[in-house]
């Protein structure tokens, strides 16, 4: 069995990655790393963690080495909202930790999931339907690291046969652990806020169309691309995938159904709002429906029971 690597583990993607490649591969097949310590509790699903900079590649080299490791999940990152207000740190984490992870695969003959994001999309895109071949023209320095990502993935691919592999993923919404900073959060945060206290003061405008998408989607779908037969890829760094696209009024409607006294109001963060306005609307995900099969299971209904479901479970309420 191949040995798999995840990097920036303990984040929101990764602390369900992990559970789903140790069902699917054993847990003595995957080991974790992060930059943070290992957390209290029984989250890791007994694989073996190990803290691991991204931005150290001897570290990364010794450890790809050591455990014969052949897959790696690359998501250490600094998010969209945390990387605007620490641009010289995004840059380090989002460039040179990704070219340490390329160039240890190269060495040691690994294949590379690294996810990308709407947000290497900007002003100049076409908001509507945002094609999969367009203007990718950001103006975050979270979008500039994810476009120049994203052509690096290509390049180690062509010129040294590096197997990467990619997803443009929109905002992902779970419960299991909170998002790292993003400017998609409020999509989270509404759910807590509207079990706990019954109301949620929202820092994006209404009318302000995001793409989304439920976690159980995203996990599958970085599992089944890496799983896909590569010879039918077009695109196999920078996947458009989109499961929905909702403003703030529309998650807040879906909530009154099960919540009918829940309130949400607004103050409008102008660092975020900026953000979300250069991303799209909606995105075209054609291309990986067609190449590789991508179909999305959860609609924001669905979503919406099972976040309120699982939330009062984890909440205790
Ligand atoms: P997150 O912020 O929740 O987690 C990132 C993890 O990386 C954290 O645990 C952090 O401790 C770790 N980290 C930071 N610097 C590190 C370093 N130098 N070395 C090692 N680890 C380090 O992020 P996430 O939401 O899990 O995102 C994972 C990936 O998916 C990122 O590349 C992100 O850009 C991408 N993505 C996420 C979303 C989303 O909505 N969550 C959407 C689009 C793309
Ligand atoms: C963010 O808001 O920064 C992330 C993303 C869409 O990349 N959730």
């Amino acid at each position: 069995m191949k040995k798999f690597l995840v990097t920036g583990a303990l984040g929101q993607i990764g602390s369900e990655l992990i559970l789903a490649l140790c069902e699917r591969y054993g847990a003595k097949n995957v080991i974790i790393t992060d930059k943070c310590p290992k957390p209290k509790g029984d989250f890791l699903s007994g694989c073996r963690f190990l803290e691991m900079d991204v931005t150290n590649e001897k570290q990364v080299a010794e450890i790809v080495e050591k455990f014969d490791i052949k897959v790696i999940y690359h998501l250490a990152a600094l998010l969209s909202a945390v990387a605007e207000a620490k641009p010289q740190l995004a840059w380090d984490v989002n460039m040179n930790g990704l070219y340490n992870i390329l160039e240890v695969a190269r060495e040691y003959d690994c294949s590379v999931f690294t996810p990308s994001s709407i947000g290497v999309f900007g002003p100049s895109t076409p908001q509507y339907k945002t094609p999969q071949d367009t203007i990718q023209r950001p103006n975050t320095i979270y979008g500039v690291t994810k476009v120049a990502g994203e052509l690096l993935c290509d390049y180690y691919y062509k010129r040294f046969g590096v197997d990467t592999r990619g997803l443009r993923y929109p905002g992902i919404i779970s419960y299991k652990t909170l998002p790292g900073g993003g400017t998609t959060d409020y999509a989270v945060e509404i759910y807590y806020e509207a079990l706990k206290n019954k109301k949620y003061t929202c820092f994006l405008k209404e009318g302000t169309y995001l793409d989304m998408m439920y976690m159980p989607d995203a996990i599958n779908a970085a599992i089944d691309l890496m799983e896909a037969d590569p010879a039918k890829f077009k695109h196999r760094n920078a996947y458009n995938i989109t499961a929905m696209s909702f403003a703030p009024e529309h998650i807040c409607a879906e909530i009154k159904k099960h919540i009918p006294e829940f309130e949400m109001t607004y103050d409008v963060d102008p660092v975020r709002q900026a953000i979300a306005e250069s991303w799209p609307n909606s995105m075209d995900d054609s291309a990986a429906r067609e190449e590789w099969g991508w179909e999305p299971k959860y609609h924001l209904s669905k979503m919406t029971e099972d976040m309120l479901k699982e939330l009062k479970k984890k909440l205790k309420l």
